[in-house]
């Protein structure tokens, strides 16, 4: 049997780095640190229903969220190893109001989600680490300022998100595609899995947390009424929701789908966070041909204001995030005249 040329993520690193004449081996080094970091937590999070390592500190983060234990533990393993790296001056986490320096000579900044759908963790769902890289604005050596973190998604010099689910696995992009990476356990490497991911032609699944259905817009219930009744649609789609951006967002990218959270009537801002959910995922999604939006603007191209701002996320296939534009569209308007015309009834 033809055996395929295994590629680890350490020989990938190395490639990219000698095909790239600026690298000094800085963001590689950030690379690694993940890594080790993420390891740790994979072989944690693998037993985590054998420890006493479930349940809630009985504590809620900055979000107002109840805090797993293993969200901490993931959160420390991360700080840990960048700052034992040295290439990142500041690291802005979920877990942290305030964002935290490591090294002020690192001419990195880091975004995270350390643990993201940490609600799945008590009935072992798939989880994720989520991350966002960027080159710092101040000089290495200088007081960081807010603009070195309150980058628009743009300027992400890397973003990914390691997936413990069956297997672990790290997809990340470095703006030249997007690569995924199987951890194998005999071994302890990453190996080079599913290169060069692109989004499926037809969107087939659609993610939302349709509990919400009565809060939202008009335009995404209509949305949601003509992918479910018209019989325009001629495949019908597949409902998938997990209640984990990583694990939803992994699997629409390989099969082909679309993950809404949209604002809501009593949260137009909707809840996921802009620098590391959304940000981090637009990039993966553009780089692999589809597309991310709030329902108007690129993601990409959100000026940040906030540490911890949030953003309605449109994210996957192309085409189905502009369908959901149209719909918006159409019925923001609507929306509009009917409330201009309120109360001018003719006798
Ligand atoms: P809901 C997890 O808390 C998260 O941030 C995402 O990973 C996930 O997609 C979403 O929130 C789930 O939110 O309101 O549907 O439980």
């Amino acid at each position: 049997m033809r055996t395929q040329s295994v590629i680890t993520l350490e020989q990938f690193i190395i490639e990219k780095e000698k095909s790239n004449q600026e690298a000094t081996g800085g963001f590689s080094q950030i690379i690694r640190d993940l890594m080790l970091a993420c390891r740790i937590i994979n072989r944690e999070v693998t037993k985590a229903g054998l420890v006493d390592i479930l349940g809630s500190l009985n504590s809620t983060n900055v979000q107002g969220e109840e805090v797993q234990k293993l969200d901490i533990y993931a959160e420390k393993q991360l700080i840990d190893a960048l700052k034992k790296g040295g290439e990142t001056c500041a690291i802005g986490s979920e877990e942290q109001e305030e964002i935290v320096i490591l090294n002020p000579k690192g001419r990195y900044v880091v975004l995270i989600d350390p643990l993201d759908g940490s609600s799945n963790i008590d009935v072992n769902g798939s989880i994720g680490t989520i991350f966002s890289i960027y080159k710092r604005i101040s000089e290495s050596g200088e007081a960081l300022v807010p603009e070195d973190y309150l980058q628009k998604g743009r300027n992400q010099v890397a973003a990914g998100y390691i997936l413990y689910g069956s297997s672990t696995m790290l997809i990340f992009t470095t703006g030249n595609g997007v690569n995924a990476f199987t951890l194998d356990p005999s071994i302890g490497e990453f190996l080079l899995s599913h290169p060069n991911i692109r989004y499926p032609e037809k969107c087939n699944i659609y993610s939302i947390n349709e509990g919400n259905y009565r809060k939202l817009f008009e335009g995404v219930k209509q949305y949601l009424r003509f992918i479910k009744t018209s019989n325009e649609v001629k495949k019908p789609y597949s409902a998938r929701y997990v209640g984990s951006l990583v694990a939803d967002f992994h699997r629409n990218l390989l099969k082909g789908g679309i993950y809404l959270y949209p604002g809501t009537t009593d949260k137009p801002s909707g809840k996921l966070r802009l620098l590391y959910e959304g940000n981090p995922m637009a990039m993966l999604a553009e780089q692999a041909g589809g597309m991310a939006t709030n329902g108007y603007t690129d993601i990409l191209d959100i000026e940040p204001t906030a540490l911890h701002q949030r953003t309605p996320l449109f994210l996957g296939n192309r085409e189905e995030v502009n369908m959901i534009h149209n719909f918006l569209q159409v019925y923001d308007q609507i929306s509009q005249l009917v409330t201009n015309n309120l109360g001018k009834e003719k006798p």
